[in-house]
């Protein structure tokens, strides 16, 4: 939970198994899991257990050392579910599509032609 003594987030819930989810991967400090409404053959969910940070630009600010962790966390995912190959979103604020206030990145694999921003 925040130290803010804000409601824990929906996923605080999932760290601590109040609220099930499809769990690949878990360290001390980062949990991974499938999206519940998945936008690619591989879309899962990496984020901080605890939810101290609403964003990545506050998680950069204020825990470098913990976004590394999330990104170390999505290249082992994505080395085990997309072949190595993965695009991480940090949808960031609510006009770009962020409706979850605890810093999280998608990562996406497993196939993105047709979405391909290049
Ligand atoms: O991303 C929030 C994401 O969280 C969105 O893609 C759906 C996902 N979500 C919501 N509830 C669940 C549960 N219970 N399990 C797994 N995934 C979930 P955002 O970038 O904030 O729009």
């Amino acid at each position: 939970m925040s130290d803010s003594g804000a409601r824990p987030s929906l996923f605080e819930r999932i760290a601590t198994r109040e609220i099930p989810a499809r769990i690949v991967l878990e360290t001390e400090r980062v949990i991974a899991f499938h999206d519940i409404a998945p936008k690619a053959p591989v879309h899962v969910v990496v984020t901080p257990k605890a939810g101290d940070y609403r964003d990545v630009v506050e998680l950069a600010a204020g825990d470098p050392g913990l976004l590394a962790e999330l990104v170390a966390a999505a290249h082992e995912v994505a080395d085990s579910l997309a072949d190595g190959q993965f695009r991480l979103v940090f949808n960031t604020g609510p006009d770009a599509g962020q409706t979850v206030f605890h810093v999280h990145a998608h990562v996406l694999g497993g196939g993105l032609e047709e979405t391909s921003l290049g």
